[in-house]
């Protein structure tokens, strides 16, 4: 090839990094903290599991916790900050009003066992630990196990502002839903894998009450429905919650694919997905085979889990995963 291609080549290379940043993510390994904290993923699995021991919804607050964090400003423990009187930080969004705290409890405590020991001690993101958290929730859970890359340095900005308009909500059709995640170069297929999240976790019964009354919505099945108007009268007390997957609530499988074929999705974003045929045959395929849904899912995983990736001067190791160094 000629030398004025091959230039020109690097450009478009250099071009197209500069427009998609969620594809500058060559630097994360699995055996990136090797020397430098070579039992952290150990340490990590011990003291969530001691969280998840004493608080069990742990699991799918994590689990949330990552895809917020991942989602806005991508994976930096960027949504961990607390707001200053200066600075209202991503955690007081009002969507973020439902992050559940044991989340960012579960950060908390796997740094602080990080921390306790002496040559892990500064030297292992917020961001990271909360990496290999989400990854050993879903496997607490009976979820699969996947390998998690590692190598992400902590954000330097945090804003409520900066979360408008890249997280779905309960009301999403699949094309927000799609394109807010394909704006993070995550596939239609990603987003519907992803959304097999729901098998875990709770919904406050106001998100989907619209559903419920004046109307029941068609595609919802009336058995589900006539449930949740006794679980969730008109106007419950606004902290009520129920299982996001009513048949096997704890445990992280494909169920939710099944639900939504019955009609049994809770929220409108999660039963849209069987209504829309574009993604309904994904659905279908992740219902059908359960080793199927675990590969995709953790494939999925893995590709949110490069989002936004700062390394170098783009971030630093918090030591205290609330607040900026
Ligand atoms: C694709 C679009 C998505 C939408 C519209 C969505 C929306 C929601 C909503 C509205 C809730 C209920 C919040 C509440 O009532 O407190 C929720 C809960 C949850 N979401 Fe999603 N979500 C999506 C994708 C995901 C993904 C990709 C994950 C993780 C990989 C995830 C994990 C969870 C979990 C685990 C819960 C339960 C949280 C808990 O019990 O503390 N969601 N989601
Ligand atoms: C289920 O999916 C796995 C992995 O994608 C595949 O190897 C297997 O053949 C599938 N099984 C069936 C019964 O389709
Ligand atoms: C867990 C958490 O910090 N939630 C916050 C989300 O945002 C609201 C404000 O919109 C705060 O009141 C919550 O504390």
């Amino acid at each position: 090839m000629a030398r004025s291609s091959l230039l020109l080549l690097a450009a478009a290379a250099v071009l197209l990094l500069c427009q998609f940043p969620h594809l500058a993510n060559a630097r994360l390994s699995q055996n990136y903290y090797a020397n430098i904290c070579p039992n952290v993923e150990t340490i990590v699995w011990d003291a969530v599991t001691a969280k998840v021991k004493q608080t069990p919804v742990s699991i799918p607050a994590t689990l949330r916790l990552f895809f917020h964090d991942c989602m806005v400003e991508g994976c930096d423990a960027s949504v961990m900050i607390a707001s200053t009187p200066n600075n209202k930080a991503e955690k007081d969004h009002p969507i973020n009003l439902s992050l559940a705290g044991d989340g960012f409890d579960t950060v908390i405590k796997a740094k602080a066992a990080v921390d306790a020991v002496p040559e892990c001690r500064n030297k292992v993101s917020c961001a990271d630990i909360l990496a290999i958290a989400t990854r050993d929730v879903i496997k607490m859970a009976g979820g699969p196990w996947y390998d998690v890359e590692l190598g992400r340095l902590d954000g330097l900005r945090s804003t409520a502002a900066s979360v408008n308009g890249r997280l779905p909500g309960p009301d999403s059709n699949v094309d927000q839903l799609t394109s807010l995640l394909a704006a993070n170069g995550l596939s239609q297929f990603d987003m519907v894998a992803l959304s097999g999240a729901h098998t875990v976790g709770l919904v406050h019964c106001k998100l989907f009450a619209n559903r419920l009354y004046d109307r029941v919505d068609p595609t919802m099945n009336p058995n589900l429905a006539a449930q949740l108007k006794k679980l969730c009268p008109k106007n419950v007390d606004p902290n009520i919650a129920v299982a996001l997957d009513p048949s096997t609530p704890f445990k992280f499988d494909n169920q939710y694919f099944k639900n939504l074929q019955q009609g049994m999705g809770l929220l409108t974003s999660d039963q849209v997905l069987y209504t829309d045929d574009r993604s309904r045959r994904i659905v279908n395929a992740l219902a059908q085979n359960a080793t199927s849904f675990d590969k995709y899912f953790t494939y999925a995983m893995t590709k949110l889990g490069r989002v936004g990736v700062k390394t170098g001067s783009n971030g630093n190791i918090r030591r205290d995963c609330a607040v900026f160094n």
